[in-house]
């Protein structure tokens, strides 16, 4: 059996290496560096390295720009990104063009499978009449199926043949091939459900519950604050509950592809039906209040010093959407930055995975390094996003600065006695104090 997968990114390429272990996998992107980087045996997904490349390169996975190759396989998988318009509406053109390129290589007998988060009814409603345009009828002469990507950046203990699959196809048949067809290469259960739309929908529930259950705390964290309650040692304490209890943590804010995302796509689809979800907008609201909470915890800082955010010098530490990973798409870091600079204070960041980073457009170059030279520049320091090594080094470097500084916790990380006493430290979810 002959595998495509259109789409090699931080999805598609760990599942064409799960499927290389037992079939013969072609690899289709529109992006020819990304191309020329695989033929080379060359990685740029975190959780894959050359050595996993260089085992199935060219005896089983071969990588290709040319969709001409999507000739040969009898099921096409789509995982291309599914980002949303600023105004929060699906995009779905990446997953309709690549419909579109699946259609020309359509053929009877061949199953095509879609991965990217979509809205609920969006297999139904936009990829099959595209797959149609190929002259064939879905369902008679081939197969769709919906099984919703669950790629855990970063996380080594779920990789994707870890991770539980579910699917849900237009029809039996269908939901019964992809069916065998991941079970045959994953470890983990693979559950089938009873069609597209159910399958999109459970994608979009697991991802908006993150969300919101993130939000909640978000909101409780900038009350508790004024309540002089620490949240933090409140969600400890409430993970003693061993059922009916999830933690989830405050932050910045939330950021990645999947979490802020998801949610919009079953708002839009939601309102469709003119109907709503107070829940959804209600997390969204908070979710963008938090790093605009961040820049206030600055601001209330400097005060301490007499100092206003006009003039000062900032270092937003951390700009990677979540630890561990060099991603920065839709990171809190990025508005609080924007914020910063909008207040006139003077802004930097430093993150040891990400060099640079383009907000509306504009070029920021991070610093290559930090040490006490590079820190007595700042008046306040932020942490954003919470490395561990850039955690191990603020913790080292803090307390022995010559001069008292702001520290703004985003996620409880540097709450040390040597920085509370030494410098003007401020935590997400904590009692502000005596400043
Ligand atoms: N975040 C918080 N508080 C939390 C958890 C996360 O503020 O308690 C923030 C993170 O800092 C980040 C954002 O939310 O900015 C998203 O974090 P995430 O841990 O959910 O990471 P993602 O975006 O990589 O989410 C993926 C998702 N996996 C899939 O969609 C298959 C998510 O469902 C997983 O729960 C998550 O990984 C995970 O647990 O690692």
């Amino acid at each position: 059996l002959k595998i495509a997968i259109v789409g090699l990114g931080y999805v598609g390429l760990p599942l064409a290496l799960a499927f290389a272990k037992k079939y013969e996998v072609y690899g289709f992107d529109v992006d020819k560096n990304k191309i020329g980087m695989l033929n080379k045996a060359q990685s740029y997904i975190v959780d894959v390295s050359s050595e996993d490349l260089i085992k199935f390169l060219h005896k089983s996975f071969y990588p290709s720009a040319d969709d001409n190759i999507l000739d040969k396989a009898d099921a096409i998988f789509i995982t291309v990104p599914t980002p949303v318009h600023v105004d929060g509406s699906p995009n779905m053109d990446y997953v309709i063009s690549a419909s579109q390129t699946v259609a020309k290589h359509l053929k009877s007998g061949k199953l095509v499978v879609l991965e990217s988060t979509v809205y609920p009814g969006a297999t139904r409603e936009v990829v099959i009449p595209i797959l149609e345009t190929s002259g064939l009828k879905a369902g008679t002469n081939f197969g769709v199926v919906f099984s919703p990507e669950r790629v855990t950046p970063g996380n080594k203990e779920y990789s994707v043949e870890k991770m539980p699959k579910v699917v849900g196809g237009m029809d039996n048949e269908s939901t019964e091939l992809a069916y065998i067809l991941y079970s045959s290469v994953l470890e983990a259960p693979v559950i089938k459900v009873s069609n597209c739309k159910t399958a999109e929908a459970v994608k979009v529930l697991e991802n908006t519950f993150r969300f919101i259950n993130i939000s909640l705390v978000n909101e409780l964290a900038m009350v508790f604050e004024n309540m002089g309650i620490d949240i933090w040692e409140v969600i400890k304490g409430a993970s003693s509950k061993p059922i009916g209890f999830m933690p989830h943590y405050p932050g910045p804010g939330i950021g990645g592809h999947c979490i802020p995302v998801d949610p919009l796509f079953l708002l839009y689809k939601i309102r469709r039906y003119d109907l709503d979800s107070n829940f959804i907008e209600m997390a969204r609201k908070i979710n963008t209040i938090m790093p605009l909470h961040m820049v206030n915890l600055v601001e209330y800082g400097l005060r301490k010093f007499g100092k206003e955010l006009r003039d000062s010098n900032v270092l937003v530490a951390g700009v990677a959407y979540k630890p561990e990973v060099n991603d920065s798409r839709e990171s809190p870091a990025f508005d609080i930055i924007e914020e910063l600079e909008y207040s006139g204070a003077k802004v930097q960041f430093y993150d040891p995975y990400i060099d640079r980073i383009y907000i509306k457009g504009k070029e920021f170059q991070g610093l290559k390094s930090i040490g006490i030279k590079e820190l007595m520049h700042y008046d306040a320091i932020v942490l954003a996003t919470n490395h561990k090594a850039l955690v191990t080094q603020l913790k080292e470097l803090l307390p022995k600065l010559e001069k008292s500084v702001v520290v703004v916790d985003g996620r409880n990380s540097l709450d040390t006695r040597e920085i509370r006493k030494k410098h003007t430290y401020l935590c997400i979810g904590k009692p502000r104090g005596e400043i």
